[in-house]
């Protein structure tokens, strides 16, 4: 047994995300959002799937709450779909009481059953009529009174229920695969140059840029019209791999290392905290990434209660000696599965860029822990797929070692770095809660602790790791 623990009220549970969980996207009001329209695009999604049934999870709160409760889980992190509480998403657009109604009821019974509330704002789902009325987040003026907009209404319909709320759900991805590689919603890629598409080598920079300054918009109006009232904390959701050198030996492949997270993390994470993007990212993308005004500054820096970590492999990197392309996002390095003596970083999974390494999670969470002056953290994902589990009978899926040791491994590596390292940390989500749509993959790779029989129902069955991760917690966490 391992000497690390974690504090005593350490808050545990899992994370989900509505357009991935819901379904009944024509519900109670409820408008399209970019997931939507980008779903009917022939070639899109993996197996040609769409967010439309997802886990059903809108007509069946209670089973999964039900879910919840039989993990032991303390706390449940979900995200809103905007396009149910402000249907055309603006600041001018009707809200929709029934959307809201249908969260107000969701949340009370959660904290009924003890278990704690964590709210995502956004979670990649605009309402498609902000994209087509002004180009969405690409305009930042306009994006930003409307998130704004959309989170104040949200903290006063939630704000005395929900004590911890997260702006933005991984702006990388919302900027990188939404307007670089196209592979999220809305798709923009301009085959990777300038087209009437847009320019890849601009867009996703801008949008980035956008989403930060919503983010402390958000912020700003939680601490000034709810915060003292209300009480919660308010942060921000980055996620980012761990880096290890290709050929150690090599400073530049070091280097690499650091300035891969850079690009990935501190690109969002240092404006935050420190109100400037990295130098290295400065360096290499010139005047394509956005500068700060000074009251953009103000707004942004200093604006994270905590630090909201998504978190799930590690990668060997290995600089490159050529000039950066200009639709380069990685900061002109390879991203590697192996070492220089063809050592893996971990093993396959069913997602291609997911390569377990948990000391990768004690290095990396230190590694921010120091940069960014001991924050308080929150685990807000962390999880896996497993290789060829949707070929399996279920029998077999319900026996999910390879997540049960994913889960030990990782949990282990949190608290090592809790009790060894000094990480403030106070919770932890495994994703997911439940299998779900897994975006441009669709439903064939599975996250969940809980298996959804898409052809039978959305039967729910809890698999082995569904238990065991109570267990883990159990170890670790103080008692007193
Ligand atoms: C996160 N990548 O997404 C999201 O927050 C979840 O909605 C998602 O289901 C989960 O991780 C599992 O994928 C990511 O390509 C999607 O590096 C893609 C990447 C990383 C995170």
């Amino acid at each position: 047994m391992s000497d690390s623990y974690l504090p005593k009220d350490f808050l545990w549970g899992f994370a989900t995300a509505s357009y991935q969980i819901e379904g009944a996207p024509h519900e109670d009001g409820r408008a399209d959002s970019i997931w939507d329209t980008f779903t009917r695009i022939p070639g899109k999604i993996a197996d040609g799937s769409s967010g439309d049934v997802a886990c059903d999870s809108y007509h069946r709160t209670d089973e999964d709450i039900a879910l919840l409760k039989q993990c032991g889980a303390k706390a449940y992190r979900f995200s809103l779909s905007w396009s149910r509480i402000i249907p055309l998403g603006g600041r001018n657009d009707p809200v929709n009481e029934k959307g809201i109604q249908h969260y107000v009821k969701f949340v009370d019974n959660l904290r009924e059953a003890g278990i704690e509330p964590m709210i995502t704002l956004f979670h990649w789902d605009l309402p498609d009529n902000l994209h087509k009325r002004y180009g969405g987040m690409l305009n930042k003026e306009e994006f930003v009174k409307d998130f704004e907009n959309y989170a104040r209404v949200c903290f006063k319909a939630f704000g005395d229920k929900v004590k911890l709320w997260i702006t933005f759900n991984e702006p990388w991805c919302s900027s990188i695969l939404g307007y670089s590689t196209g592979l999220f919603a809305p798709g923009r890629t301009s085959d990777r140059s300038k087209s009437a598409e847009g320019d890849s080598s601009t867009e996703p920079w801008i949008v980035g840029h956008s989403l930060l300054i919503a983010h402390g918009a958000a912020v700003k109006t939680y601490r000034e019209e709810f915060k003292e009232k209300d009480g919660g904390i308010i942060g921000i959701t980055l996620n980012g791999d761990w880096t290890e050198p290709w050929d150690p030996n090599d400073p530049a492949d070091v280097e690499a290392c650091t300035r891969k997270i850079e690009f990935a993390i501190c690109w969002f994470g240092d404006p935050v905290y420190f109100g400037k993007y990295p130098d290295s990212m400065r360096k290499q993308l010139g005047n394509r990434l956005p500068e700060f005004t000074p009251e953009e500054v103000a707004l942004v820096k200093g604006s994270n209660d905590f630090y909201g970590m998504n978190h799930y492999c590690a990668n060997y990197i290995k600089h490159k000696d050529t000039e950066p392309d200009v639709n380069d996002f990685v900061g002109n390095l390879e991203i590697l599965y192996h070492n220089k003596d063809g050592e893996a970083i971990g093993p396959e999974t069913q997602s291609v860029w997911l390569r377990p390494h948990p000391l990768g999670f004690r290095k990396l969470i230190k590694w921010l822990s120091d940069r960014y002056g001991g924050p308080t953290f929150y685990v807000t994902e962390n999880g896996t797929s497993l290789k060829g589990e949707n070929d399996k009978s279920l029998e077999e899926i319900l026996e999910d070692d390879f997540r049960c040791e994913y889960f030990k491994g990782y949990i282990g590596a949190l608290a090592d770095a809790h009790a060894k390292d000094g990480v403030d940390v106070r919770g932890y989500m495994a994703w997911s809660l439940l299998d779900n749509f897994e975006w441009a993959e669709g439903y064939e790779t599975r996250f969940g602790v809980t298996y959804v029989d898409y052809t039978g129902g959305q039967k729910r069955h809890p698999k082995k790791s569904a238990r065991t991760i109570g267990k883990i917690f159990d170890q670790y966490i103080k008692k007193e």
